[in-house]
Parts: C-alpha cells; structure tokens; sequence
C-alpha cells in the first residue's frame, strides 16, 4: 500500500516579503535559471496584457485572461523536461510559448484561425482543453502510456478549482494514483470559477485534502511564488519519475482580473480584495527578490520587457497576415457524414460571405 500522508496545509512559500518574512534558496537554481525563470514570467504577462489590448481592438476574439497565474505557469514548466507532456486548460493558453511555440499561433487560437491548431507533438503540449477537467484523463492516459513504453517522460494537467467538482477530474485522478502514472495534477486554485466561489464549490477544507482520497500527496504552495512552485513541481516530476505515480498540486492564488473578456466580476468579486492581492501579484514579488539577490538591474529588467513586447509585436503581425480561414472548416472534422442540414447551413454562409 501506498502510503498517504495528510496533504500539506502550510502553503509553501520560498519568497520573503523584504521584511520580516525571509527568503529562502532553492537547492540547485543558479543565477540563469532564476533569471531564465524572470524571462518567462515577463513573456507570459506581456502576452496577457497585450491580448487584453488586441481583444478591446477587436483582432482576438474572447480571451481568457491569466493576469496574475504566471508564477503558476513559468514555475512548473521550469521543473519539467521538453520530452514531457503540457496538457493546459484555456487559463495557460500560451503556455506553449514557454516551449518555444510562436506567439502567432495562440493569437491565432485565439482569433479562431486554424493556424492556430499546432501538432501536439511538435511541442509536447496537447491542445487548449475549453471543456472544464476533460483533458485530466487525457493526461493520466499519456502519463500511463509513457510508463507501459518504459519512457522516463512525465504528464503534467493543469485545471482550475471548480474542475476538481468534475466527474472527469476523479476519474482521472483516481486512474493515475491506481496506475501509478506519471502525472502531475496542478491545480490553480483561483477561489473561483466564473462567480462561483471556493465556498460553494467544496466542502473540503483544502483542495489538497482531496488528494488523500486518492492515495497520493497533495501539496499547498503559494501560487504567487514561483520558486515556491518551481520546487513543488519538481519534487512531484521526480516522483514521478521514480515510479511513485501522481502528486496533487494545490496552487493558491487570488483571481484578480475578469474570468474573461466576456465577464464582469463587479456583479460578484470582493474589490477590496481584489486591490490588496494586486499588490502582492506574482511578476512584481518575483522581481523585488532577485533585486533583492541582486539578480536584476533596471537596465536588464527593461531588455527583457523589451524583447518579450517585440515578440508580441512580430506574433500579431503574422497572426494578421494569415489568409482568411477557408468557412467550410467551421463544418468539419465533427462528423464523418456531415446531416445535409449542415450541407445546408455551409451553403447559406458561403451566400453570405460572399454577398
Ligand atoms: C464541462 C464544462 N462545464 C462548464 C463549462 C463553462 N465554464 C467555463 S469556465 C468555467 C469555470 C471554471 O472554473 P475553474 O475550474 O476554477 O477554472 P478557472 O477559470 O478559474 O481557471 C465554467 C464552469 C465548461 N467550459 N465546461
Ligand atoms: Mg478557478
């Protein structure tokens, strides 16, 4: 039998707060990669915040923002190998460009154009799961399929709060601590899921408890700290790796911007709260501590901002300068014989596209 210990309650920290609160050091970072680290917290917030201006400029369509999950997103991947498998929800979008994806590609996702849809094995990042948890037994089938081929490489899903109330999130935790595959379970725990808060989606008192359940670790690690998150990610990889199976990863974090383009969370959100969780956002901890560490000047923090906003700059262009999408694609790929009303429903577009 496996055995299970109580899930971690303490949320991990590893970043002071230049008072009272220490910070720690993370055994076997170096310099780069903490300023490796720095660079993909940046590119993944400019990709944010320059997609929140392309959507209000109409060239994307609705955009799930992630303002604030970046330590989530840059630590974890950091604690992966390339050969390991990325199966991200709508909330890490870019994410792929963390693997050396083209910002062009997610913009083009996100604009609904077909070069948008990357092979998965180009980059080891599975396709943007919209379906609440339906990617979770995905990634425990390609976790367990690796360890079947006696490959070394891990699965890791990514999932928020309200999918740990779906039916395919069990199944697929449950399948993966039986299997003992592979697998990393990370949950970004945003204590929300659209208006639905953290207390009406459980009545656990941590999601991490639930990984007990299960017969695997949970941990709780402070989502804003993304060497926090680094090193429980890479603690659960190495599990993993060691034929140990699953690890439940509990980050915590505070939603701070809309759920999407769509929503308006004054209807809903605590302002107040909202205001005070700015402050402790996850870029600006992270660059106070390698200034801290003397890690980071103004010069070099400016010439990674730079490099990350001509990327974008390059990324919309070539998302731009796509050919239109052929209409007809809305009609495929769903069904082998298409009903004629679908014969129908395309003749009718193309009528109005071209008239
Ligand atoms: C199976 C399914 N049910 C409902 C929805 C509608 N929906 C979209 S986002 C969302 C909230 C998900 O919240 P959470 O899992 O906490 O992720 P977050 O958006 O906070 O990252 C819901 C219910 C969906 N996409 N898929
Ligand atoms: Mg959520």
């Amino acid at each position: 039998m496996a055995q299970v210990l109580p899930a971690e309650r303490d949320l991990r920290r590893v970043i002071g707060d230049g008072d009272a609160v220490p910070d720690r050091e993370v055994d076997g970072l170096t310099d780069h990669d903490l300023v490796e680290l720095y660079r993909s917290l940046v590119l993944l917030r400019t990709y944010d915040e320059r997609s929140v201006v392309y959507h209000r400029q109409g060239r994307i369509g609705t955009y799930a923002i992630y303002w604030n999950h970046e330590a989530m997103q840059a630590g974890s991947v950091y604690a992966l190998e390339d050969d390991d498998w990325i199966f991200p929800s709508y909330r890490e979008s870019a994410i792929g460009l963390l693997r050396g994806m083209p910002a062009s590609t997610v913009l083009s996702w996100w604009r609904g154009h077909p070069a948008g849809w990357w092979n998965p094995l180009d980059w080891n990042v599975a396709s943007i799961c919209v379906p609440i948890g339906t990617h979770v037994p995905h990634a425990a089938g390609l976790a367990w399929g690796k360890k079947l081929r006696g490959e070394n490489a891990c699965a890791i899903a990514y999932f928020g709060d309200g999918a740990t109330s779906e039916g395919s999130f069990h199944e697929g935790a449950n399948f993966a601590a039986v299997m003992r595959a592979p697998l990393v379970l990370f949950c970004n725990n945003n204590q929300w899921a659209i208006s639905t808060p953290l207390s009406a989606q459980t009545a656990a008192e941590t999601l991490a408890d639930k990984a007990v359940g299960y017969g695997m670790p949970g941990v709780r690690v402070d989502g804003c700290d993304v060497l926090a998150v680094y090193e429980a990610t890479r603690e659960a990889v190495a599990r993993a790796r060691a034929g140990e199976g699953p690890t439940f990863i509990e980050a915590v974090t505070y939603r701070t911007a809309p759920h999407a383009t769509a929503d308006d969370p004054s209807a809903y959100i605590d302002a107040a709260r909202v205001e005070e969780e700015k402050r402790r956002e996850c870029l600006g901890r992270y660059e106070a501590y390698l200034r801290r560490t003397g890690l980071l000047s103004d010069e070099a923090a400016e010439a990674v901002r730079a490099q990350a906003a001509d990327l974008m700059r390059e990324g919309i262009a070539a998302a731009e300068a796509e050919p239109p999408a052929d209409p007809g694609l809305v009609f495929s790929h769903a069904y082998v014989d298409p009903p004629a009303s679908l014969t129908d429903d395309l003749a009718e577009l193309k009528r109005v596209l071209d008239g």
